[in-house]
């Protein structure tokens, strides 16, 4: 039976992978952070029906990622851990450096200290193209702006592409767009609008705040980008590839789709700052706040995954509207049900 340890196993795609590996046979370790809420509903029952271990680690402490390979004696390392929102990584800048650069580090090394022909998955992320205009691929330019890209870039150059061409580790980047589900982090744009607008929906929220709503981003289901992540670490030779689906939409553009999966389609007016959305009683349900707004802002992503379709046999089959009304109505749902 194989062995996988995967880092940021609480995450939104932590959780995915965990099951797909599980699905695959695979013994499943997953790196927990001894944190006050503990892992989710969702990795507890892993634990007890699947037999998902945990394992208590952090990637700002090199001992517990020593212990962590000694105990999953992992083939596969999937480094999922991060600090992985962008507005946040400009706030607290070390930290991302830290988790990121650092920690992706430490992540990697131990793991080939401990078995040097371990297969090893970083989290890379299309942050990384920056300013550099659409599609972007593999062979497209790197040009970020924020803490977190910068860290996650240095962590591909140096641990990914480095180690490969220099140790010749087995280690691939997977370049992932924007990815989502109901597992989402509230924190994150989508997740945050679908919550929102579904309280909104049931009187539980006034309005919804949001900073630039013109940046466009290429949104795809989490689920299916996992899967690609375990696909990569299958071939004989280790190699990066960007996961995306190709198409992109405007931050008003998902507002629109899910108000109106919700059934309260929103009328816009003004713009700027002074832009609002209004449902069809004239009352203001979404503006704008300048404090959402970052100091450098990634506008217009959108990935080209020809590679991983010729390569992996890997594309995307959830659409953006099916995402979206996915999350809209889990987040609804949801609600509804905790209110009974
Ligand atoms: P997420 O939901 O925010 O999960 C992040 C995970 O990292 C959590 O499990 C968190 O643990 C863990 N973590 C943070 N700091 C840690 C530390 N110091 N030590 C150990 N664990 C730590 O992120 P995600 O959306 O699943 O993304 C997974 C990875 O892909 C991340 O590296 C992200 O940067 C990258 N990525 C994501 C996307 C996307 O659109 N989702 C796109 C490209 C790349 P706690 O639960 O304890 O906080
Ligand atoms: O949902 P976001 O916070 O995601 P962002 O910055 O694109 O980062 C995510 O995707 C990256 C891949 O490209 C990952 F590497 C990273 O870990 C993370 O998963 O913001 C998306 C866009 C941004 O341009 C942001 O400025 O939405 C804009 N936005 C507008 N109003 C907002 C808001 N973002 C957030 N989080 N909250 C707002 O109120």
């Amino acid at each position: 039976m194989k062995r996988a340890l995967i880092t940021g196993v609480t995450g939104q795609d932590g959780s995915y992978l965990a099951e797909v590996l599980l699905d695959r046979g695979y013994d499943v370790y997953g790196l927990v952070r001894r944190t006050s809420g503990g892992p989710s509903d969702i990795l507890e029952q892993l634990h007890r029906t699947r037999g998902l271990h945990f394992i208590y680690g952090d990637l700002h402490d090199v001992a517990s990622l020593r212990r962590a390979m000694e105990i999953a004696k992992p083939d596969e390392v999937y480094n999922l851990a991060s600090q992985s929102h962008v507005g946040v990584s400009f706030e607290v800048p070390e930290d991302a450096w830290e988790v990121n650069y650092l920690g992706a580090g430490r992540v990697i090394t131990e793991a080939l200290k401990a078995n040097k022909a371990t297969r090893i998955y970083q989290a890379s992320s299309s942050e990384m193209f920056g300013t550099t205009p659409p599609p972007q691929n593999e062979l497209s330019a790197f040009a970020p702006v924020s803490p977190y890209a910068q860290a996650k870039l240095r962590a591909h150059k140096e641990y990914v592409v480095g180690y490969r061409e220099d140790k010749g580790a087995y280690v691939c980047s997977g370049i992932l767009f924007n990815h989502e589900s109901p597992r989402r982090g509230k924190h994150f744009v989508t997740r945050k609008i679908t919550l929102s607008l579904a309280k909104i929906k049931l009187g539980l929220q006034e309005r919804l705040e949001l900073g630039n709503l013109n940046v466009k981003r290429d949104w795809g289901y989490a689920k299916e980008y996992v899967v690609a992540m375990h696909t990569m670490l299958e071939r004989d030779s280790a190699e990066d590839f960007v996961i995306a689906t190709g198409v992109q939409h405007s931050v008003r553009e998902f507002v629109d789709a899910a108000a109106s999966v919700l059934g309260m389609p929103v009328l816009w007016e003004g713009s700027g700052v002074d832009e609002v959305g209004k449902n069809k009683k004239g009352e203001v349900i979404v503006s704008v706040n300048p404090k959402f707004f970052r100091s450098r802002e990634v506008s217009d992503l959108v990935g080209d995954a020809s590679k991983a379709k010729r390569i992996l046999g890997w594309e995307p089959s959830v659409s953006f509207s099916e995402l979206v009304s996915m999350m809209a109505k889990a987040d609804y749902d949801e609600l509804v049900r905790s209110a009974q």
